[in-house]
């Protein structure tokens, strides 16, 4: 399916849930929020892998900000703001600013992605996104020819943000891309998921997703995008660098120092969860092996 869907085809959440794939009807019209709303879909880059239910997708997260427990963050972060909500581009780039969310977005086709979703803790789940690849938002702030990398960080805001009084990590929670990976079409700004706004304990109102990386790249709740010329500091490589690298793209024949990566857990209790064979980028080889010719990628983990 390659048509173009637009506005009057977003149908309404308990529709949807209920079918693979979006279906026309104008009865969501009123009620769909902009950050949500499908324009194209589905993509071509989706899996045809069975999404997770939204009650695992929103019930079991890892998001420190709010605690460490996977519990945590669908419990504590129902009082984070959300909106207004803005979004500093600094760095390499020839229109710098402080974006409005809305503003950023408004350009972007958002388009429903399924992918999979390896955590390095050896847990995977399938996930219904909706976002826009990040490419968009580069190209349109014009990335200097002396940009070699991405820099992400996330809010700071211990009022609304319990797990920030713990300081075991220093905040922000920061992550980085390499320049070619950040402009690669599977790279998403996810804003919502199940046709849905982002729900804050997956990283409202706007995060990252990488699905050929482990979770932890994919940072949640950005307010900060710098271009750089030098790989950036990010959260778990500075904790525990040799158990946590840069690149972290997922890798069964590279296991983590304390446990095997060859197989992960898919969450839930669908018909097939349980255990499974963990795939070389997450499945995603054939559209990013080539960004990796030449690299020893046990070396550059
Ligand atoms: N700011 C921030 N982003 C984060 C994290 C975090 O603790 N803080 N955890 C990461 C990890 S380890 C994973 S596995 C994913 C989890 O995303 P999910 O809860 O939406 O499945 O978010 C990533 N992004
Ligand atoms: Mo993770």
């Amino acid at each position: 399916m390659s048509r173009r869907l637009t506005w009057s085809d977003v149908t309404p959440k308990p529709v949807w849930l209920n079918r693979r794939h979006l279906i026309t009807g104008a009865a969501a019209l009123a009620a769909t929020p902009a950050l949500a709303r499908i324009e194209a879909s589905p993509s071509t880059f989706s899996t045809d892998a069975t999404p997770n239910t939204y009650e695992e997708i929103t019930s079991y997260n890892n998001f420190y900000e709010f605690g460490t427990g996977k519990e945590d963050p669908a419990l504590y972060s129902g009082g984070l703001t959300v909106d207004p909500w803005s979004v500093v581009i600094d760095g390499l780039v020839d229109k710098p600013g402080t974006y409005d969310l809305a503003d950023l977005v408004k350009d972007q086709a958002l388009e429903e992605r399924i992918y999979r979703f390896r955590c390095v803790e050896a847990w995977s789940m399938v996930i219904p996104w909706i976002g826009f690849e990040l490419s968009g938002i580069l190209n349109r702030v014009g990335v200097q020819s002396g940009a070699k990398f991405v820099a992400f960080e996330t809010l700071v805001r211990p009022e609304e943000m319990p797990g920030q009084q713990s300081r075991f990590i220093e905040w922000p929670y920061r992550e980085g891309l390499r320049l070619d990976e950040a402009m690669h079409p599977l790279t998403l700004m996810a804003t919502g998921l199940y046709g849905e706004p982002m729900p804050n304990q997956n990283g409202a109102p706007i995060r990252l997703v990488v699905p050929w990386k482990y979770g932890f790249k994919s940072i949640k709740s950005i307010v900060r995008i710098s271009l750089v010329a030098e790989m950036p500091p990010t959260t778990w490589n500075m904790l525990q660098p040799s158990e946590y690298g840069f690149y972290a793209n997922v890798n069964p024949t590279v296991d983590h120092p304390r446990w095997s990566q060859a197989s992960e857990r898919l969450v839930g209790s669908g018909l097939f969860a349980g255990r499974q064979d963990t795939l070389m980028f997450n499945g995603y080889e054939a559209e990013v092996a080539g960004l990796y010719a030449g690299q020893d990628l046990a070396v550059d983990y």
